[in-house]
């Protein structure tokens, strides 16, 4: 049995990790901490909240001796690390946090996992850096995918700031022999993902009749993975990846941009056209009017810096843990507008800031 630390397990993916790892694994302890920043929300762990063997923390990766002392505590054997600052354009408009969370941040949990793991009798233990294929910055078009191998360029704070992070962790394995892994993994969409993200955002701004931004000319390319299929990845390579190895980990599901947001705006034509109760529960939308949703598409000024395309060659993972993600894209575009639609109070809650009154209920109003 595991006793595993998730950081950041408040945000998109931590929370969707810890939904996983508690079906798969539910003899497992789990103990998130999070320090609960504008992508944090308490709502994203609501169905997990009360199980015996999960605690939730909240507290910051800067904090050394707080995660030294619940790696001490819980006797952590594992840590898997998300919490980061993960948006694109707030690293564009404000590059300090991230430098602050995602480099020293990263480099806190470093030196707790070598004081506790690695000092005295020391423990077996892995510490998985949760990474992503920025950092190997921009293909052109007819550029083969990221490999393991690909030399970093990141272009974005963002993705220096964690290109910064991964070097750190391999140099915490090569030097002081911490046991380590690294996924870099492409765009993740599915349930619970904030929605200043292009897929939930384009999905909310429907619904309310607001315009869907298309940055620049809309050709830019993702490479987009189910995230329950991210969570399968780091599962395997926590069980079978090799101790200091990189694996790339993506859904070889490439789409421009403009592809995207028309193919969730004939979706959701076809969602109010057999669902005559959306309607009415979103009064606002173009449909209501005898509009498609592709009326709202507003081309505005290009993303600074904006990388081209990104591409996964997940051939090593394959390889080495049989991964092969299981979500087509056909099924999982339509499993994640059906959760929103299924979850309007989550996003309302977001969109109108009430998701942090957890924080005033335990903090009060005196919080940073
Ligand atoms: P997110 O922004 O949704 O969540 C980040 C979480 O980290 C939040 O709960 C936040 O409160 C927490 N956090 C931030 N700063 C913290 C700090 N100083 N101390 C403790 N907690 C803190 O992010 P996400 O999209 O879930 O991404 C998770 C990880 O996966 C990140 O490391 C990101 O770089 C990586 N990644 C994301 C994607 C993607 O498409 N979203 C793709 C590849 C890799
Ligand atoms: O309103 C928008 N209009 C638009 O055209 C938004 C929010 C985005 N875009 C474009 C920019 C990108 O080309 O859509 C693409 C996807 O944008 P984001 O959802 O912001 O993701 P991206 O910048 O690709 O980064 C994501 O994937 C890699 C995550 O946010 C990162 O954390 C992850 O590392």
């Amino acid at each position: 049995m595991s006793k595993i630390l998730v950081t950041g397990g408040a945000g998109f993916i931590g929370a969707n990790f810890v939904h996983y790892w508690r079906r798969e694994y539910p003899a497992d302890t789990l103990v998130v901490l999070d320090a609960l920043t504008y992508a944090g929300n308490p709502a994203n762990l609501e169905a997990v909240k009360d199980y015996r063997n999960f605690h939730f923390v909240h507290g910051n990766i800067l904090d050394q001796a707080l995660t030294e002392g619940l790696l001490r505590e819980h006797e952590i054997d594992t840590i898997v690390h998300f919490a980061a600052e993960s948006h694109v354009d707030r690293s564009i408009h404000g590059p300090d946090a991230f430098i602050e969370t995602n480099i020293v941040g990263t480099h806190s949990m470093l030196k707790a996992a070598r004081e506790v793991w690695l000092t005295g009798s020391g423990r077996d233990h892995r510490f998985h850096h949760v990474s992503t294929d920025e950092v190997y910055g921009s293909l052109e078009p007819d550029d083969p995918p990221f490999a393991e191998t690909t030399a970093y360029a990141p272009n974005s704070p963002y993705s220096a700031s964690k290109a910064a992070s991964d070097h750190l962790v391999r140099s915490y394995h090569h030097t002081y022999g911490l046991q380590v892994t690294i996924s870099n993994c492409s765009n993740n969409y599915g349930p619970y993902q904030f929605p200043e993200k292009l897929i939930p955002l384009v999905v909310v701004n429907i619904l309310t009749n607001r315009p869907l931004p298309i940055y620049g000319d809309g050709q830019n390319i993702r490479d987009w993975l189910y995230v329950d299929d991210h969570c399968r990845g780091i599962d395997l390579v926590l069980k079978k990846g090799v101790v200091g190895g990189v694996y790339n980990v993506g859904g070889n599901n490439e789409w421009t941009n403009i592809e995207i947001v028309r193919l969730i705006c004939g979706l959701m034509d076809e969602q109010f056209a057999v669902d005559e109760g959306l309607k009415a529960r979103f009064p606002d939308a173009p449909q209501v009017r005898g509009l498609k949703a592709a009326s709202l598409i507003t081309h505005v000024k290009d993303r600074l810096g904006h990388d081209r395309r990104y591409a996964i060659d997940a051939a090593k993972c394959r390889a080495e843990l049989g991964y092969v993600p299981q979500e087509s894209f056909a099924t999982g575009i339509r499993r994640t507008i059906a959760w929103m639609l299924d979850n309007e109070p989550w996003w309302r809650a977001v969109m109108d800031g009430s998701y942090r009154d957890w924080l005033d209920r335990h903090y009060g109003k005196m919080r940073a």
